[in-house]
């Protein structure tokens, strides 16, 4: 075999390795994972109350917005204290959800807030959420309600 010849080969094999590499891309419809979704009981005689839940997004992206048949207004909080005191603030941007991280929202952190809630909500009934991301398809998911686990701060504030 010439010298030429093995280089041209040498060439054709190099050409054909780097358009026919596959893209890690391949599911472009990747939705974000959503688990663990547990909505408080509204509380006597309030028509508001904090649902929690864990998101995976498969790139980076971010959650925009949630709504709910049972709640006349879904946002976005955070919770920081603010002199000793739980202060909830919504996050108008929604919340970024960095590719394939494990984002909690959680009791004492940032949460999902039902206002104007139609129905008291009582543990055992189930809360359907639509999740809309800036990229990734909407997720609709039944959020189960009943009292989250005492976190580590000891009490439970939403
Ligand atoms: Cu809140």
């Amino acid at each position: 075999m010439s010298r030429a010849l093995l280089l041209s080969l040498a060439a054709l094999a190099l050409a054909a390795c780097s358009p026919a590499a596959p893209t890690d891309g391949d599911d472009a419809v990747a939705k974000v994972q959503v688990a663990d979704a547990l909505c408080r009981p509204t509380p006597v005689g309030r028509q508001a109350t904090g649902c929690y839940l864990t998101l995976t997004a498969p790139s980076d992206d971010r959650l925009v917005s949630v709504s709910s048949p049972a709640a006349g207004r879904v946002e976005i909080h955070e919770s920081r204290m603010e002199s000793n005191m739980m202060m909830m603030r919504e996050l108008k941007e929604g919340m970024a959800l960095p590719a394939g991280e494990v984002v909690e929202l959680k009791p004492g952190g940032n949460h999902i807030m039902l206002l104007a809630v139609t129905e008291p909500l009582k543990a055992g009934d189930t809360v359907p959420l639509t999740l809309t991301f800036a990229s990734a398809p909407p997720v609709e998911i039944a959020a189960a309600v009943g009292q989250p686990a005492l976190t580590d701060t000891g009490h439970a504030a939403h």
